[in-house]
């Protein structure tokens, strides 16, 4: 079975990890960039990171498709509709993003933006602050990265909202569904992270409504995609002062342009999409265990429901 291997990155890294655990398991598949495959008929599975759109137009016998992150929703809208599509789901992954959320819940939770103010002017400017159970975090998407961060927010004594789909069972966090449920998040939460998967629910859903309903002086922070929120509303209400601050990761276009408004506003903080890089070295496993699997005939691990989009 041939496999074609198109990373955004860290090509030759991949190539080596992948390549030395099929040697164990796998013998006689071969990973192959798009401009080595002879055969295109050979080819089975695809393991892939922002591919080019066409990738998989001229290869008649694909079986599966691999993501080589969380989410999918480029991939969702690319790949016929019966296309198994596989995503990471990775203790690594869920850790980087957890510290990341962890990093600005407490910078905010701390006064942090305001003392790097005041050290700009030499200011010396005791800033107080309220115990954590006094400060209510609420965590859009209560999935595979949103649960983790919820429960090591309870445990550094916040108190937790999530909001999901279905009901979860999360000790410590006050689980919310529905249109109502947001409104109860977005109304009591003094910091909202987003880590929902970008779908047709979910686009544009951090609006200027939903700031509306955010308490006066909350923080957002986005680490989930750009599209979830509407750029020009966020400035509004940050400029505004209904919003405090916000940290972004992600943004509608990427790199984000050099005349965006968000690069200079003094209420946000932007990281260039780093809050959960994919650890090769963690997920390569996984990514060996599907492929033998989709070899042996098995159920796949992480399936993507194509339904949902996520
Ligand atoms: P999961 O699929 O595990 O979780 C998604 C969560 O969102 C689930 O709880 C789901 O509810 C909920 N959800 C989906 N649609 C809705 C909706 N319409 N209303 C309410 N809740 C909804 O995803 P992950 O936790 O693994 O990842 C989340 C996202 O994080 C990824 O899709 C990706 O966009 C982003 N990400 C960003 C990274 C970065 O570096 N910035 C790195 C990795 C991921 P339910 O449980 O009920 O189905
Ligand atoms: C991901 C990402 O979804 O890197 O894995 O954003």
């Amino acid at each position: 079975m041939d496999i074609l291997l198109e990373p955004d990155r860290d090509h030759e890294r991949w190539r080596a990890l992948l390549g030395e655990r099929l040697a164990r398991g796998l013998p006689g598949a071969r990973l192959r960039r798009r401009e080595e495959i002879e055969d295109a008929t050979a080819v089975a599975a695809a393991v892939v990171w922002r591919p080019a759109p066409d990738f998989c137009a001229a290869l008649p016998n694909l079986r599966c498709v691999m993501a080589l992150g969380a989410g999918v929703e480029d991939l969702v809208s690319l790949l016929p509709a019966g296309m198994p599509l596989t995503r990471v789901v990775d203790r690594q992954l869920t850790d980087s993003m957890t510290e990341y959320v962890l990093l600005h819940v407490l910078r905010y939770h701390r006064n942090q933006p305001a003392h790097a103010a005041d050290q700009q002017h030499r200011t010396w400017q005791p800033r107080g602050y309220p115990p954590a159970r006094e400060r209510t975090v609420g965590i859009l998407g209560m999935g595979v990265l949103g649960t983790d961060a919820a429960a090591r927010l309870v445990a550094l004594g916040f108190r937790v909202l999530g909001w999901s789909r279905a009901r979860k069972h999360v000790p410590g966090v006050e689980s919310l569904c529905g249109p109502d449920g947001l409104d109860v998040l977005l109304g009591q939460s003094h910091v909202v992270v987003c880590l929902l998967p970008l779908t047709a629910e979910t686009a544009d859903i951090l609006d200027a409504r939903a700031f509306a309903r955010m308490r006066r002086g909350a923080y957002l922070i986005n680490a989930a995609r750009g599209a979830h929120v509407v750029d020009e509303d966020l400035i509004a209400a940050l400029d505004a002062g209904q919003l405090a601050g916000a940290t972004l990761d992600v943004f509608r276009q990427e790199p984000l342009p050099p005349a965006h408004p968000f690069w200079a506003h003094p209420r946000v903080t932007m990281t260039p999409h780093v809050a959960s890089l994919t650890d090769p070295a963690s997920v390569a496993d996984q990514i060996c265990e599907n492929l033998r699997r989709l070899h042996a005939g098995e159920p796949l691990l992480h399936q993507v429901d194509r339904a949902l989009g996520y």
